[in-house]
């Protein structure tokens, strides 16, 4: 297959390009920097610096002979993306290319702005880009579990069938975001839902939980080929936040009661999860969704489990709850479907003691870099 991976320069669409790459795919990236500036702007940088896109593109064809064509432009801009996907001619497009972070979309008017802008004119780029160019090629979309909220019914793939008046219909699943950012995703299922029910575009939406991790087969070649791991409070997702913590001496900052649940997957779980999708690709006219998460935890079972493994491993780790600067419920029912990808082919990684404990041991082995005024929360909901 043609792949092409929008924000292929993000901590997920890097070692993704990789993994197509190494599967024998031919691979191209496009990127514009946006984290990076964003992670410059915000003081939220990485604990491993990583090269541009071509020298990582550059290192990974040395090791692996595997050639990823690396494209640098704004998909926010039209003719940048009808360019590129003239250009690569694509069976299947992967987008990430989203301002990912819930905390920097709550940050104030322009952040807002900017995510809201960026997230949804590239998503409505790559619909008519798709539509008027290549109308076979299969887009599949990186969603969020955030999309769905916390309801207090169990949550289903994607779609719910409703019983209204002794009739039924098919919908999409309500959706409730919890910051501007998760509501951006929403926005972008409804736009994709209507221009392929509209005019028989394929679509994968794929509904990920957080994702925790830092290793991949081909991440592991080398320094320079590995992910943007971030433990900040803008990019940081939490288990990888609690693991720096936990190597820094930093109490591990449970936000308010620790209640909060929602689904994990590790790294190279994505990878497997975006690849079977895309090998496997949804019918003409089809928008399928899938639930990517492959176990839920509270908060406050990831701090016992990253305790638990940190103090295995010498570090006396502590927990402290610190007031919540979201608008979340701390405890709340917590029950999604996510059988989906099981059924494609999808064999879980867990989270068990020894995946914490080697993310544990690569952090230790950069332990100076560490930034700890990086750490506490900088951004409150309200
Ligand atoms: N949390 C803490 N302490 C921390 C950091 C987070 O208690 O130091 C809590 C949060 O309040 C939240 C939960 O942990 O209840 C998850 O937070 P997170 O920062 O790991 O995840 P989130 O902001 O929701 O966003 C991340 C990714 C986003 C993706 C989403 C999937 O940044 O791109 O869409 O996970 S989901 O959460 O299922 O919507």
């Amino acid at each position: 297959m043609k792949v092409l991976i929008l924000g292929g320069d993000g901590y997920l669409g890097w070692p993704t390009a990789m993994d197509f790459a190494a599967a024998g795919h031919e691979v191209a990236v496009a990127d514009n920097y946006l984290r990076r500036l964003i992670a410059e702007k915000t003081d939220s940088e990485p604990l491993i610096s990583t090269p541009s896109l071509s020298g990582r593109a550059r290192r990974f064809q040395e090791l692996s002979g595997k050639r990823i064509d690396v494209h640098i432009g704004d998909l926010a801009d039209p003719e940048v993306m009808f360019d590129i996907v003239r250009k690569v001619q694509p069976d299947t497009i992967v987008h990430y290319a989203e301002q990912p972070s819930a905390p920097y979309s709550m940050r104030g008017f322009s952040e807002a702005r900017e995510t809201f802008k960026n997230n949804l004119d590239v998503t409505f780029n790559c619909i008519w880009a798709v539509k008027e160019l290549v109308p076979e090629c299969h887009i599949v979309k990186l969603g969020t579990m955030g999309e769905y909220g916390t309801p207090d019914i169990d949550i289903e793939e994607g779609w719910i069938e409703i019983e209204h008046k002794g009739r039924k219909d098919k919908f999409l699943f309500p959706r409730a975001a919890g910051s501007l950012y998760h509501t951006t995703k929403v926005l972008d299922t409804d736009l994709l839902w209507f221009y392929v029910r509209t005019y028989g575009l394929r679509v994968t939406d794929l509904m990920q939980g957080p994702v925790y991790g830092i290793s991949t087969p081909e991440a592991d070649l080398d320094p320079a080929l590995v992910p943007n791991f971030n433990y900040d409070d803008i990019f940081g997702t939490v288990v990888n936040r609690f693991l720096v913590q936990a190597v820094a001496g930093i109490p591990l900052t449970v936000y308010g009661g620790g209640g909060q649940t929602r689904g994990y997957l590790n790294l190279r779980d994505t990878l497997q999860c975006v690849r079977l999708a895309a090998e496997q690709p949804a019918e003409k006219g089809e928008l399928r969704i899938f639930n990517q998460l492959t176990e839920t935890f509270t908060v406050n079972e990831l701090a016992e489990r990253v305790k638990q493994t940190g103090d295995a491993l010498g570090l006396n780790v502590e927990i402290k709850s610190i007031p919540n600067p979201r608008k979340e419920k701390e405890e709340h029912h917590y029950n999604p479907a996510y059988s989906g990808l099981i059924e494609l082919g999808l064999q879980p990684n867990y989270m068990t003691e020894d995946v914490l404990a080697q993310i544990i041991e690569r952090i230790i082995a950069n332990k100076d870099s560490i930034v700890a005024e990086r750490i506490m929360p900088r951004v409150r909901w309200n």
